[in-house]
């Protein structure tokens, strides 16, 4: 039993989360799950926090399910579907609806899970050590953790189609110029971009950009037509939040914006 399987520290505005198993890569046990679960719903409910930064301890980001857990003493190994419904997907859901920025620093190999976890956050930091393998087909699985969905969107369906199939690994310069992830960057410089960013969002208008992610996430279901029928209602929504009269007052006087960020009027 790990005794800290995740760490979470509070800077000012934001919160850092860091899987922290190292010598497994940052493997998912169930214990870690449930601290992650947990340190999640605290920064949700804290409205002092204005964006996440996702990290991994040690030399990888996050390996995936911790494969020693589904064999068991006999050599057996379990049903899957239980800790999907049970973790993983709440926690896919949960990363792309918080009402607020979430940054992965993928500091070494995403793979599994991990890798579809790191590409279910906004933005997406690599770095040049990094690589995203979608391991599943190694063991016979199939990619989860929303990789089937995202994977395709972002990089397209031949490309998601061969690295599903194939498990070749994606080093973080090839998966910056394929559109995968954001940025990829020197490793010594990693944690302070992420940082840097996340210093950005702290005092961004939070309500406004909580609007964009839900937009740009339920474009995949709609036609132009309803799409900008959403664009209407959350722009709607958003000038109802102070930080709309204080971007605009601040732009004409010059002067730069202070924003309240979650707290509505
Ligand atoms: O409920 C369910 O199970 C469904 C959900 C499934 C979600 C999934 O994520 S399924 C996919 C699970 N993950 C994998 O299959 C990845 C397995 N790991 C690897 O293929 C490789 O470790 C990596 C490509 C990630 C990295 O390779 P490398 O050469 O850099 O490192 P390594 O030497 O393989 O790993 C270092 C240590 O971490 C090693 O332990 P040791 O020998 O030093 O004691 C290795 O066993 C351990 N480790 C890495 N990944 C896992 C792991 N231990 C347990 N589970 C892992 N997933």
């Amino acid at each position: 039993m790990d005794e800290h399987p995740i760490l979470v520290e509070q800077r000012a505005g934001y919160c850092v989360i860091t899987l922290n198993r190292p010598q497994r890569l940052n493997a998912f046990t169930e214990a870690m799950h449930i601290a992650l679960r947990d340190a999640l719903a605290r920064a949700e409910a804290d409205e002092a926090c204005r964006a996440l930064l996702l990290t991994g301890a040690g030399r990888g980001f996050c390996a995936g399910q911790d494969l020693n857990d589904r064999l068991s003493k006999a050599g057996d190994t379990p049903v899957l579907g239980g800790a999907l419904e049970t973790y993983y997907n709440p926690l896919v859901r949960r990363l792309r609806e918080l009402p607020f920025p979430v940054v992965a620093a993928v500091n070494g190999v995403a793979a599994g899970a991990g890798c579809n976890i790191a590409l279910a956050c906004d933005i997406v930091l690599a770095g040049r050590s990094a690589s995203f393998v979608q391991s599943f087909a190694k063991i016979g699985l199939v990619p989860d953790s929303g990789g089937t969905w995202i994977l395709p969107r972002l990089i397209g369906p031949a490309r998601a189609r061969a690295l599903a199939l194939t498990a070749e690994p994606v080093a973080a310069d090839k998966a910056e110029s394929w559109g995968m992830i954001w940025k990829a960057m020197p490793d010594a410089d990693l944690m302070a971009e992420a940082h840097k960013l996340c210093q950005h969002f702290a005092s961004a208008p939070t309500l406004g950009l909580a609007l964009i992610k839900r937009a740009l996430d339920q474009s995949w279901n709609n036609d132009l037509d309803a799409q900008l029928d959403l664009e209407r209602e959350f722009q709607r929504e958003a000038s109802l939040a102070p930080d709309y009269a204080e971007g605009v007052r601040a732009f004409l006087e010059k002067r730069p914006p202070v924003f309240r960020g979650r707290k509505p009027r």
